[in-house]
């Protein structure tokens, strides 16, 4: 299971974001009334594939609250004092179900059966510095893939741009008469990357990207190129490759 969301928890609101869309979740934030403490714990713990988010507050609440930002039946669970720790799960009775597990600031212990199935991928290890290490830096979308695209008119004037290249790096405009899986011979750069074309390969023309990673080669194309040639670009820094195009 992956989790595609994070609460974190601010004023008297905790909020869950898709990470991926950088948008709050539908149903969220969730409102504890009073401050939520310590560090949420992301599990399934009513057993629908779903994982939840279990907050305790220094009222002394743990609440388990789905995806959609619903508080699950049966909860808030009700502590004497004010809660400072977080919430653990785990399961410590070793009857296959997760517990979940709250302190108070007056040194009690509290913990609940839940119905959540104790399986490997129902909790997450917390990682409250967004991974393992603890760093606090959300990764980094993967560069784009490099893609080639042609702009024109085959006769005529065209421009072939590729997008996804090392920024201020060279990328060479490589043509053939047809697809294959040529290697570029040692000698080269790039020596030793399978290309999409046949061994009838020639370089075109070799372009600097900009600082965006955009490249881009124009040229006139005469008639019996068109729907006959095949063109492939490769970033001559990362000695990534584009999708070859027929020129038409
Ligand atoms: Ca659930
Ligand atoms: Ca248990």
């Amino acid at each position: 299971m992956t989790v595609n969301y994070r609460p974190t928890q601010g004023l008297d609101k905790v909020y869950a974001y898709n990470l991926a869309t950088k948008t709050v979740l539908s149903g969220w934030p969730f409102d504890v009334w009073s401050w939520p403490k310590g560090y949420p714990a992301i599990t399934d713990i009513d057993n629908d594939n779903l994982q939840d988010v279990c907050i305790a507050t220094d009222s002394g609440e743990l609440f388990a609250i789905a995806y959609d930002g619903q508080v699950l039946n049966g909860f808030p669970k009700v502590m004497h004092a004010a809660s400072i720790s977080g919430v653990a799960v785990g399961d410590i009775d070793g009857d296959n179900l997760f517990e979940l597990v709250a302190s108070t600031s007056d040194g009690w212990v509290y913990a609940w059966d839940t119905t959540g199935a104790a399986l490997p991928e129902r909790a997450d290890w917390p990682m409250r510095g967004v991974n393992a290490r603890y760093t606090g830096v959300q990764p980094q979308s993967p560069p784009a893939a490099p893609t080639l695209e042609m702009l024109g008119s085959c006769p005529g004037k065209a421009r072939f741009k590729t997008t996804g290249m090392t920024p201020n790096k060279n990328v060479a405009y490589l043509y053939a008469k047809g697809i294959g899986s040529f290697k570029v011979p040692n000698g080269n750069p790039c020596a030793g990357i399978v290309l999409g074309l046949n061994q009838s390969v020639a370089v075109a023309a070799i372009v600097s990207a900009d600082g965006a990673g955009i490249a881009k080669f124009d040229v006139r194309l005469p008639s019996n190129a068109c729907g006959n040639i095949y063109m492939q670009a490769i970033d001559l820094n990362a000695c990534n490759t584009t999708d070859v195009i027929l020129i038409q």
